[in-house]
């Protein structure tokens, strides 16, 4: 009797490895670049901007200033902090190499801070809900989510205001924060049951600490922004039109 023997499984190709990295080196390089823009209590006081632009959105403290901050490698572009609540404008960082500004992030104040008052809440959800809406140069939406709690209802009705645009061609991606936090099987468990959640969306795990994610979470946002692979949208380093008031104290 002859046994049959089945083709060894090939290693990945070496070349992709190589490129992959370049592409994280590429997207850590250029989010370096990032610098305070400007800030704004709410959308139509935002300069009008054709660059794309990524907005970080999620529940208070889930870690939104602290990821842009990691990605951009900068310890205090955006104010994080331990007390819910510390972000209360929209504030706005440009990016792009030689001055010219090819993209701009956006810190969003999180929801679901349980000492708002109910009033502050309910106007807070309308800026935002305005913003993610009606900002015309929206290119792509990160949601930050701790893993421990999972996706709760406000994620939910976040997900209900912006699916007409995802489903227009909005880019949406989760991101996991503090994985850290969790144990490897935890974080396999949390990854699998929000792909399951996200509509289509990308999901990614990231820790600011363990550095987690980082470069997969930077070469997304690169891509997100450079359709064309780098030859595409850029700008000079200024606003379409000054924005009516700037206050700078929630920016750091
Ligand atoms: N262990 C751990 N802690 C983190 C991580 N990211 C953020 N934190 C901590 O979580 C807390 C909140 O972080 P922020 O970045 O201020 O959160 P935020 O989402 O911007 O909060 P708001 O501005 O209130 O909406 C801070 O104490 C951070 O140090 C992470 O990856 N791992
Ligand atoms: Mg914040």
């Amino acid at each position: 009797m002859t046994a049959t023997t089945n083709p060894k499984p090939q290693p990945p190709p070496k070349p992709a490895a190589a490129s992959e990295k370049s592409a994280g080196a590429v997207a850590m390089g250029w989010l370096h670049t990032a610098k305070f823009l400007t800030t704004a209590p709410q959308l139509h006081f935002l300069p009008a901007l054709d660059v794309p632009e990524i907005a970080f959105v999620g529940r208070s403290n889930a870690g939104k200033s602290t990821c842009i901050n990691t990605l951009t490698q900068q310890k205090q572009l955006a104010f994080a902090s331990k007390r819910p609540g510390r972000t209360q404008h929209i504030n706005l960082f440009s990016l792009g190499k030689q001055g010219v500004m090819d993209a701009v992030l956006t810190d969003l104040p999180g929801y679901g801070y349980a000492a708002v008052p109910k009033q502050d809440k309910i106007r807070w959800q309308q800026v935002m809900a305005n913003y993610l809406v009606s900002r015309e140069n929206l290119k792509g939406i990160v949601l930050m989510c701790d893993p421990r709690h999972g996706m709760t209802e406000l994620d939910e009705v976040l997900l209900d205001v912006i699916r007409p645009r995802v489903e227009e061609g909005l880019k949406f991606l989760v991101v996991l924060t503090k994985a850290d936090k969790l144990t490897r099987a935890e974080g396999a468990k949390a990854l699998s049951i929000t792909k399951l959640q996200a509509g289509g969306g990308e999901v990614r795990l990231f820790s600011a600490p363990k550095r987690t994610g980082i470069e997969e979470v930077a070469t997304l946002l690169w891509d997100w922004a450079h359709p064309q692979g780098g030859a595409g949208l850029s700008a000079p380093m200024t606003p379409a039109s000054e924005p009516e008031a700037t206050d700078p104290s929630d920016a750091a």
